[in-house]
């Protein structure tokens, strides 16, 4: 159902509205929340899809509950599970898609004021979006350390210990603690830079989520900070968190490649995007 329309700022429920308004040059300021999705066609499992996500599939390794691989208590007792998934989704051979693209054309088109990923794989940096425009809000494998020194361990390290199969130690004399990238297990905080730039989409013109489930904490409360006549849009293969509660909600229940294309052929954007993401 439409709610009341003299409230709205969009002309209507749809991508072709979403379009006309970015198109408008009204927003400047938009917003991007990722997750799991917008990395699935490019080979990386989310978690919690039915049957192809990664909860779904590690039976193998033995774990008390799904969960329990990021676990930071269970990590410290059985660290290999974890080091198992790891060798899989090592970021390195895998590639942007075309949703990670467009992110970056709103940034070349000086349109993008944040990208908030919940992603761990590095895809946003390689597609091109600058550093200092994305807040990894559960880390990443860009870097690692000790979990009881702190210690930085050195990449190229890891990667070995990684394809090797073994689990990376401390090399600070007398500390010999388990190494774990610097992605956020449950049971850990989020970094800074998420706190420090968590009011950003309350000061948004455009709001878009894309790819995720909106079920991990405070991640999920995002997109609901967003002012009440702020235009949110969400790209995903289910309806999650609040969305479709506000009149300039738009819902695209659709593959996260596919719904970008729609709004990239409304925006007449289609041909810059499909350029762009063949050169990554
Ligand atoms: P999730 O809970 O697995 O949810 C994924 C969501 O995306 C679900 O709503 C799916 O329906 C939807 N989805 C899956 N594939 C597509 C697609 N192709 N197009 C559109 N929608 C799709 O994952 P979240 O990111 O919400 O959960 C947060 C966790 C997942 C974070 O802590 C991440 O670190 C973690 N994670 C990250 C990666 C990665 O970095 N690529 C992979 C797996 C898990």
């Amino acid at each position: 159902t439409d709610p009341d329309t003299s409230t709205r700022t969009l002309s209507s429920r749809s991508v072709e509205a979403i379009a006309e308004y970015i198109k408008d040059g009204r927003p400047k300021n938009i917003v991007v929340m990722t997750g799991a999705g917008i990395s699935t066609s490019a080979g990386i499992p989310d978690f919690r899809s039915k049957d192809t996500g990664l909860y779904a599939n590690l039976a193998r390794l033995d774990l008390p509950y799904p969960e329990a691989v990021f676990d930071i208590s269970y990590f410290r007792g059985k660290p290999e599970p974890f080091y198992v998934l790891a060798k899989e989704l090592y970021p390195g051979k895998f590639f942007p898609t075309v949703a990670h693209s467009f992110v970056s054309l709103l940034d070349e088109k000086f349109m993008l004021m944040k990208l908030f990923t919940q992603n761990i794989d590095c895809l946003e940096r390689r597609a091109g979006v600058p550093d200092d425009k994305i807040i990894e809000a559960h880390g990443s494998f860009a870097t690692q350390r000790c979990i009881e020194c702190k210690t930085e361990f050195p990449g190229d390290k890891m990667l070995e210990a990684v394809e090797s199969g073994e689990v990376p130690h401390c090399f600070v004399p007398q500390c010999n603690g388990l190494v774990k990238p610097d992605i956020v297990f449950f049971g850990e905080g989020l970094p800074d830079s998420f706190f420090q730039h968590k009011h950003l989409p309350s000061m948004a013109d455009l709001i878009i989520v894309m790819g995720t489930s909106l079920s991990v904490a405070p991640f999920s409360v995002l997109p609901q900070l967003a002012a009440e006549d702020t235009p949110r849009l969400l790209i995903n293969k289910e309806c999650v968190g609040d969305f479709g509660s506000r009149p300039d909600d738009v819902v695209l229940l659709d593959d996260c490649d596919s719904g970008i294309r729609k709004l990239a052929d409304a925006l007449g954007w289609r041909d810059e995007l499909e350029s762009m993401w063949s050169e990554v």
